[in-house]
């Protein structure tokens, strides 16, 4: 007769010692879920396969939640969300070969986006070793280069001390993902108990809050200081560090116009009179000191290249190899964001009295910038042509946030659209899937934030092509009663892709292989048990979302926009450049 496994009844290969009895054993599958536990781990995110079965038992006893997906690619993709949710690691458990695989995708996000995650794969048992046992692939290998640290666990005793070192490495540096790949029978082998160490909580790696070179703080300091027109980017390594509350006193105490990019959006709130985000560009070509905070010079800031010749450019980063590189800098700091410009403050009080009287000036030119930037947009922000403009759309969703919803986009240009204008309200209410540039993030953030988060809303907006690389999970999220807004702005296209296409090749040519049936998502929702409207008038955009919201379900509002307005970003192949 089948046994069910329950929280109450004791782990079936861990046995009590009797008198006279052999010492109890505990196996690998049960030390790896004391492992993920030592590590504040309240759930993975898995599919499941015959090599991993041994973590879920593990799971069960240490009362470690498991999420069960549809897709690997999810599962990882939700570790990252998680990890940026929590600022804990978040950790998905998959199983050998095409399991492994299947999750790279979601590595190399984690990887990019410099997101603290563990994958743990399968592996064919030691015994069988390189004998072609089911599902072996040289995993390691593959995950070598997405990863800072990627192993196999070569004994029972040593599964949660590998466990461990794996969460330590992804926090050497700027974080990132690390993978253990653990065999078979290393998971259902059991041990003595004393024979295999269980690192404790908190005592198994050092703080990561350095200020690196003093001597650069003072610098720092004194550049801010005398600086007459000064801006600074925050960037995601500030909420990644949690270094939040030190970047709004540094930006304050030190009356500097702020930009904010990545998972550091919603650092300051839209309406905070050091928030500035439509006038970049025009700061960075006239200011004297332009300070760079945990973002590196890649394509999303032309490398670096289209910030001025003549301006002092300092830079601080967690990561030693960031900073310097793709650009010139007067001033390089490495260490916690947060902590630095903690220190810097410290550095520079007591000579910031008249900082904001001498910078009212600049503070006015750049805000005049801003609005005028803005009130070229309106019209379109709030046009009512039928099909929708995405600008109206991204207008709407930016209307309905409030303080405790969590913004999530996934998509192409409709994405692109929304990044101008929607303003997350508070900090950590921004998810986009990073430099990867990965498509198909949204549902498994949806999973990640719903379930890290639940005292808070989740609106997300997707692309019609990438809601369908993993909208199959949405079925997960109705399982596990994750409600959330979801919003489809669906142009039947790879809107980004055509544009560049059509450009060079013509209308037919440039239309082969990103065209897309033209799909009901709200239909899809309702038949996997969720909430759907479609909507065709932008005046119900609103009512639409408000529905979603008051169904408490898993919703899809799907939104025909018009497919032939393309954003401003796309029209240039800025991401090329
Ligand atoms: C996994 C992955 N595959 C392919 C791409 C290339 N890509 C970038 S944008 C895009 C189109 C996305 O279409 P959709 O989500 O419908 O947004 P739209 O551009 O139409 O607004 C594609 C395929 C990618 N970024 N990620």
């Amino acid at each position: 007769m089948a046994q069910t496994v329950s929280e109450t009844q004791p782990a079936a290969d861990v046995e009590e010692p009797g008198p006279g009895a052999q010492p109890a054993t505990i196996s690998g599958g049960h030390l790896v879920a004391k492992a993920l536990k030592a590590e504040g781990i309240d759930v993975i995110f898995t599919l499941c396969g015959g090599h991993i079965i041994d973590i879920y038992d593990g799971c069960v006893d240490e009362g470690i939640a498991v999420v069960d997906v549809r897709h690997e690619q999810v599962a990882a993709h939700a570790a990252d969300g998680y990890a940026r949710m929590t600022g804990k690691p978040g950790c998905a458990v998959v199983t050998a070969g095409p399991g492994t695989t299947d999750a790279v995708t979601g590595v190399a996000n984690a990887f990019r986006a410099e997101s603290p995650m563990l994958l743990i794969g399968g592996q064919g048992a030691l015994n069988q070793h390189k004998m072609g046992s089911l599902q072996d692939l040289p995993h390691v290998d593959m995950m070598t280069p997405i990863t800072k640290f990627a192993a196999t666990v070569p004994h029972t005793a040593r599964v949660a001390d590998m466990v461990s070192m794996a969460f330590r490495e992804c926090f050497n540096g700027a974080p990132g993902p690390s993978f253990l790949e653990i065999p078979r029978d290393i998971l259902d082998n059991s041990v003595p108990v004393d024979s295999a160490t269980v690192p404790e909580p908190g005592r198994y790696r050092a703080s990561t809050k350095s200020i690196g070179d003093p001597a650069s703080i003072e610098a720092l300091a004194d550049l801010l200081v005398r600086a007459e027109k000064p801006a600074v980017l925050l960037g995601t390594q500030v909420w990644t560090s949690r270094g939040t509350d030190a970047a709004i006193d540094f930006v304050r105490q030190l009356n500097i116009p702020t930009y904010m990019n990545g998972s550091a959006r919603g650092t300051l709130p839209p309406g905070d009179p050091h928030h500035f985000h439509l006038s970049r560009r025009y700061a960075f070509n006239n200011a004297d000191v332009i300070l760079i905070v945990g973002t590196p010079f890649d394509f999303r800031m032309g490398y670096g290249r289209r910030l001025p010749k003549n301006a002092t450019v300092v830079q601080i980063d967690m990561d030693y190899r960031t900073v310097g590189k793709n650009r010139d800098i007067d001033l390089g700091l490495v260490g916690d964001p947060g902590a630095i410009l903690a220190a810097v403050v410290q550095a520079a009080s007591g000579r910031l009295q008249n900082k904001s009287g001498d910078r009212k000036a600049w503070f006015n030119e750049l805000r005049a910038e801003e609005d005028a930037a803005y009130q070229k947009r309106l019209p379109r922000q709030l046009s009512d042509a039928n099909p929708i403009h995405p600008l109206r759309l991204a207008h709407e969703i930016n209307e309905f946030l409030t303080e405790d919803s969590i913004y999530i986009g996934d998509g192409g240009d409709i994405v692109t659209f929304s990044g101008g204008v929607v303003q997350p309200k508070s900090p950590g209410h921004w998810m986009d899937p990073g430099p990867l540039g990965t498509i198909g993030v949204g549902i498994p953030f949806v999973m990640a934030a719903k379930y890290a988060r639940p005292d808070k809303e989740v609106v997300a907006l997707f692309g019609d092509g990438a809601f369908s690389l993993t909208g199959w999970d949405f079925e997960t999220l109705v399982r596990f009663n994750l409600p959330f807004v979801g919003v489809v702005g669906n142009n039947s296209s790879m809107n980004q892709i055509r544009y560049g296409q059509e450009a060079k090749y013509g209308h037919d040519r440039g239309r082969i292989g990103n065209t897309l049936g033209d799909v009901k998502y709200d239909e899809f929702a309702k038949m996997l048990g969720g909430y759907g409207e479609e909507v065709r008038d932008p005046k119900d955009i609103g009512p639409a979302m408000q529905r979603a919201r008051e169904s408490g379900l898993p919703s899809l509002i799907n939104v025909w926009v018009d497919p032939d307005a393309y954003a401003p970003g796309t029209m240039n192949q800025t991401m090329y450049k």
